[in-house]
């Protein structure tokens, strides 16, 4: 193993890190795969030297694999939405330069095609891997190593960078205030290309030496089956799994909503984040299974930045305190810094959990900045000694279901539709996904359309969870005296 002190994975060798199905991976094994993976990627080179290798898998021993393999061979690690759309990979792969890309079986068919005409080296886990590990190189600490993308108040997602000092602290402040320790288990099945999935659960985990179930898929039967059973002690999602549990539990008879709910109840921690959890919400899954849900808050750029206490009182509606080593500030329109409570302010943030940049992108990153802090775009109210969220500066951005999703992007692809003259998107409030997406339409003179048309044309062009559940046609979209579109008009 290379002597880095970035992102690596625990050393309690016979410990079982990684469950995939019926197959079990200690930390011994985990560990040797990574490094013949890394062998393989360099290749004979002593260091990639920030290559950037995007990989598109779901949760699984291959995703670990590689994301460990490109980050101890000096490459950046680019985790891909196994559900996008090909003109958004074409989007991703270019702005970030990738050179490889590590895929596998059905996956690899689906992007033989694009990869080809991208010039992008397309490969398997096991095309790359080396017979044996050779020398790793040491990798300093402010190195780029991961590239997520991101939604936000542009057109297309920009590339979050974050360096392995960043990911290091983004991982050693969770691992303190939620007292990750080895005798930890649980699953992940949250996506594996955003923070979520990525630092709090399988970072952490890997970090600590928990053990991790790897599912590819929010797999209610399956998932629930293991939780009656026991196997997990610590649980971690956003809003609408939990909504979806309470959904499911209506489906199935009451003795087995018992068993699984009796499964949650001795957990020692159950975590939501990503998006808003309702104070009803909140109080149904108290009710159903005794866990007082921890709400904690948090962002790709900064990885987690605030924190419901772990023993101490957990605050519906309240996302807590900063977290360790995190400083949490929030600033008025003046960019003056808030000092008392029950003021709203945007929420600021410094610390080493900080992204380096987006990728390529220098405008973008000095922007979100002001005096070093980093600007969230959130808004938040300090109560009582706990930060309350009150919502985003920007209409334009959409939480649904814990994905952010920008309503300037899914605009730019309506607008490309043969039929339509003009459009604006909104999130409306929505019991399962938080916020749910709204597209108002103006057509063009003589067409026409139905819901289901639409929904079918935008398939492949975005991923599904972004396209409109509900559209709206309209004569003209409401405007001020300066002619921009008052989205605020729309709201029901
Ligand atoms: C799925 N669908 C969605 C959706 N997810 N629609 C709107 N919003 C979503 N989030 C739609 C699909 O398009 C499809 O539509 C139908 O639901 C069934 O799809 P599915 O894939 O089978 O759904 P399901 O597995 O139930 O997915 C729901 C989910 C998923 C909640 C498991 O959305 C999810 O994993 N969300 C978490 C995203 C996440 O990890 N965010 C963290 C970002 S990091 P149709 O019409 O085709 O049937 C971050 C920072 C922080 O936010 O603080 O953590
Ligand atoms: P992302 O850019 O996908 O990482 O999403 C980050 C955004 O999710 C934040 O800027 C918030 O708007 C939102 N978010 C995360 N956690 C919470 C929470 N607990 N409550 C409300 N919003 C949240």
């Amino acid at each position: 193993m290379s002597e880095n002190s970035f992102p690596q994975l625990n050393n309690n060798n016979n410990k079982i890190a990684l469950v995939e199905g019926d197959a079990s991976h200690t930390y011994a094994d985990v560990n040797q795969r990574i490094d013949k993976f890394a062998s393989g990627l360099l290749n004979g080179k002593q260091d990639l030297k920030e290559e950037r290798i995007a990989f598109f898998m779901p949760a699984s021993l291959d995703y670990v694999t590689t994301m460990h393999g490109v980050w101890r061979a000096g490459g950046i690690a680019v985790p891909l939405n196994v559900s996008s759309a090909v003109a958004e990979l074409d989007h991703y792969l270019s702005c970030a330069s990738v050179t490889r890309m590590i895929a596998n079986g059905k996956y690899q068919d689906s992007l033989r095609e694009l990869c080809a005409s991208m010039n992008i080296e397309l490969l398997s886990v096991e095309d790359v891997m080396a017979e044996e590990a050779g020398d790793l190189p040491v990798i300093d600490e402010n190195r780029r190593g991961m590239m997520l993308f991101t939604s936000g108040t542009t057109n297309k997602p920009k590339g979050v960078v974050s360096t392995h000092k960043t990911i290091s602290a983004q991982i050693t402040t969770l691992v303190e205030a939620w007292c990750w320790s080895e005798e930890d288990t649980i699953p992940l099945f949250l996506p594996v290309h955003h923070i979520h999935g990525i630092i709090n659960i399988l970072s952490c985990g890997l970090w600590a030496g928990a053990t991790v179930h790897l599912f590819a898929k929010f797999d209610i039967p399956k998932i629930t089956a293991e939780i009656a059973a026991g196997t997990y002690n610590v649980f971690m999602a956003v809003p609408t799994i939990y909504v979806k549990l309470i959904q499911y539990f209506d489906t199935i008879d009451e003795a087995e909503v018992k068993k699984i709910c009796d499964g949650f109840r001795p957990m020692r921690l159950n975590i939501s984040g990503s998006a808003a959890c309702p104070v009803k919400l909140f109080e149904q899954w108290q009710g159903l299974t005794g866990q007082v849900l921890l709400e904690r808050y948090g962002m790709t750029e900064i990885g987690m930045g605030l924190s419901n206490p772990y023993s101490g009182e957990r605050r519906a509606g309240h996302v807590g305190q900063a977290l360790p080593g995190v400083e949490v500030q929030l600033f008025d329109e003046d960019n003056k810094l808030i000092t008392e409570e029950n003021t709203p302010g945007e929420i600021r943030i410094k610390g080493d959990n900080l992204f380096l940049e987006y990728w390529d992108n220098e405008k973008a990153t000095i922007e979100s900045f002001h005096d070093s802090w980093f600007c969230t775009g959130d808004v938040a109210v300090l109560e009582d000694g706990y930060y309350r969220i009150m919502g985003r500066s920007s209409i334009d951005i959409i939480k649904s279901g814990g994905y952010k999703l920008s309503a300037l992007e899914i605009e730019g692809t309506l607008l490309t539709h043969d039929d339509i003259a003009e459009c604006a998107v909104i999130g409306v409030e929505d019991e399962t996904w938080g916020e749910s997406v709204m597209a108002f339409i103006g057509l063009k003179p003589g067409a026409s359309m139905e819901y289901a048309d639409l929904k079918s044309w935008c398939k492949g062009k975005m991923s599904s969870y972004k396209i409109p559940k509900e559209i709206k046609i309209i004569d003209a979209l409401p405007r001020n005296a300066m002619g921009k579109v008052t989205k605020s008009d729309l709201k029901p």
